[in-house]
């Protein structure tokens, strides 16, 4: 098992890169959808979500994607792995849009763009109203600044507007509310999904890695949600049954989970060897409320589950999620920090 880091796309700097370096990190994974970097604060609304995407008839190219990849080996770091495709590129695929075959060709042309240039996995979530509805508190050890869901109606009932997915704005100009989708109609899209491009990332040699839905509740912003259990991860698997089919496997999220276990879960998804990379993450609770935590202060006994995927062989990535932040002048770093350098020990442990 390898170490690594995950970055936003503003943060692909060599500082953060040696950084990555200097804790332990072998590998990154970078997002190159550019999220608030692109927000104009002017205009910052309470509506366009994480931000807005500009990326809209651009995919990411050869040479931009080398370039990436070229920076993480100059810092001596793999690129382990792209997290996220655009939404500006998919959105009428999470929709089933007028645009859908279309963005699914551009999906394509994406996937070989990223084989091509010799980076093996892209991870995604299939999802529409995105990572939302979490709310922000000092509610981790020492009062530390941490992600929290509650299932606040406000936030949770809240219409996603049109030209929004994923929680990202791709169309300012677009009026009106997005409305009802039920889980069914995302199973069909999904399932669409899955049998247009997994032919094609097997041909490219690149692993498509989905994200379960975080957090894992079954309708949110009046839309329904595919991945918020471990039996709907083992279907979107067998929904096409190809080891390029495989799982971006948050143990944050699937923690989460009411009534789920997560080492069983790791236990049958890395066994079965369909597990990309992971998302090393610690919570205290499950849906509908719960809190997030330092690795070693949550309800996941993390040297466990660790062992579960060293005894089934795996020898992907780990990357720690969100994490929360410490009181200092760097709370990302920080936090990011003590979480490799707690992963460090306890692979050391594993021996
Ligand atoms: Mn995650």
């Amino acid at each position: 098992m390898r170490l690594g880091l995950g970055f936003y796309r503003q943060q692909l700097t060599p500082e953060n890169l040696r950084f990555a370096r200097q804790a332990g990190a072998s590998s990154i994974v970078a997002h190159l959808v550019d999220y608030a970097a692109t927000l104009n604060p002017a205009m910052r609304r309470s509506d366009v979500g994480m931000g807005v995407t500009h990326r809209g008839g651009r995919l990411w190219t050869v040479d931009e994607l080398a370039e990436v990849k070229a920076l993480a080996e100059d810092a001596g770091l793999e690129l382990a792995a792209v997290e996220n495709f655009d939404p500006a590129h998919w959105h009428d695929v999470l929709l089933d849009g007028p645009r859908r075959d279309d963005q699914i060709a551009d999906l394509a042309e994406t996937i070989r763009r990223v084989g091509a240039v010799g980076i093996p996995c892209i991870g995604y979530c299939f999802t529409l109203a995105g990572v939302s509805a979490l709310k922000r508190g000092p509610y981790a050890r020492g009062e530390a600044e941490t992600y929290f869901f509650d299932a606040d109606p406000e936030l949770t009932e809240q219409p996603i507007p049109r030209g929004q997915v994923w929680n990202m704005t791709y169309d300012l100009e677009a009026e009106g509310e997005l409305g009802e989708v039920t889980v069914e109609q995302m199973w069909d899209r999904l399932e669409r999904f899955l049998a247009d491009l997994v032919p094609v990332a097997e041909e490219a040699g690149v692993t498509l890695a989905a994200h379960p839905d975080d957090p894992p509740v079954r309708r949110l912003r009046g839309t329904g949600r595919l991945l918020c259990s471990t039996d709907d991860l083992a279907r979107l698997l067998t929904t096409v049954d190809s080891p390029r089919n495989a799982l971006e496997l948050c143990q944050g999220t699937i923690a989460e989970m009411a009534g789920s276990d997560p080492y069983e879960a790791i236990d049958r998804f890395s066994a079965a060897g369909r597990v990309a990379y992971v998302h090393l993450r610690n919570v205290r609770g499950t849906v509908p409320a719960y809190t997030e935590r330092f690795l070693d202060e949550g309800d996941v006994d993390v040297l466990r589950s660790l062992r579960i995927l060293r005894d089934n062989g795996f020898d992907g990535v780990l990357i720690p999620d969100h994490t929360p932040h410490m009181s200092c002048a760097a709370p990302w770093h920080a936090g990011m920090a003590f979480a490799l350098g707690y992963m460090t020990a306890a692979l050391r442990a594993l021996g």
